[in-house]
């Protein structure tokens, strides 16, 4: 299991907005969550929270790109770097200066050239389901079944990116919890998250801290780490295969006793009787 640590350089994210604008906040920060034990570093600079505002390529980029640099350069922590970007020339930037792996929440519909970039780069690529856009998207939410509709929606999507020349090997999916869904749309997607894996592309997901928890326990943003874990304990059960969190260090904890209790290998390394 793998667990991506988030670093968001915005002013605006909904649970730690403005905590690290300044880029050596950021880097600090990234560098903190790879000793935790982060796999991966997410960089982003643009919010998708519901209703932000859209960020120019131009502003973005002075957020991200010299935090990117400097956790994906030769001082960084030694871990990949991905760039949570809808924009081609973001990731275009993101690449050359070190990241390894493309986060699109909107799967390639944003800026279909971003597909291009990455076939050509060869990076890693994760696709995520949203319904609409930031803007619109909690604005009553509808499916007819919310698994089979996100998982026929990820099946085109990565049509679309292996047509463009994408790998189908460097293809993640995502069901993008909370990305125009309610709180029982959010659950049915957890518990049936094992259908996704039929589509035979390693699922990231990303519970951390979201609104759907805070609705089950009434916690605000900062105290939502129990239903974070809870959550991503099951999605772990369930198949995920890399989780995006705020909250490294805990997550490893609970990680290593999940796997321990869930995964086979255990035994598979004690001696076996003859
Ligand atoms: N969630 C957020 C952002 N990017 N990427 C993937 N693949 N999956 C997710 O679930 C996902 C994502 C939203 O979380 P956060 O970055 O903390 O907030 P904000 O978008 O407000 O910066």
């Amino acid at each position: 299991m793998k667990l991506m640590g988030i670093v968001n350089v915005t002013p605006d994210s909904f649970s730690d907005g403005g905590l690290f604008l300044d880029a050596e906040a950021a880097v600090e920060h990234g560098r903190e969550l790879a000793s935790e034990g982060a796999d991966l570093l997410d960089v982003g600079g643009e919010s998708t929270r519901p209703g932000a505002e859209a960020v120019s390529a131009q502003q973005e980029l002075a957020r991200v790109e010299p935090v990117v640099a400097a956790l994906a350069g030769d001082q960084g922590p030694g871990v990949p770097v991905s760039i949570d970007t809808s924009k081609r020339a973001v990731a275009e930037a993101a690449l050359d200066a070190g990241a390894e792996l493309v986060n699109d929440v909107t799967a390639l519909r944003a800026d279909p050239e971003l597909a291009g970039l990455c076939a050509e780069r060869g990076c890693e690529l994760v696709l995520m389901h949203m319904l609409g856009d930031p803007r619109t998207m909690q604005d009553d939410p509808c499916y007819d079944d919310v698994v089979d509709d996100v998982k026929a929606f990820l099946a085109e999507r990565v049509e679309f990116a292996t047509a463009e020349g994408v790998a189908e090997e460097r293809i993640w999916v995502d069901p993008g919890i909370g990305f125009g869904k309610t709180v029982e749309h959010n659950l049915e997607l957890i518990r049936r998250l094992g259908e996704l894996r039929e589509l035979g592309h390693p699922i990231v997901f990303g519970s951390s801290r979201k609104s759907f928890i805070g609705k089950l326990t009434g916690a605000p943003v900062d105290q939502r780490l129990g239903g974070t874990i809870a959550s991503n304990v099951i999605a772990c059960a369930n198949g995920a295969a890399i989780l995006r969190v705020h909250d490294v260090g805990p997550h490893r904890e609970a990680l290593t006793v999940a796997e321990a209790i869930l995964s086979p290998s255990i035994s598979w390394s004690s001696p076996r009787p003859a």
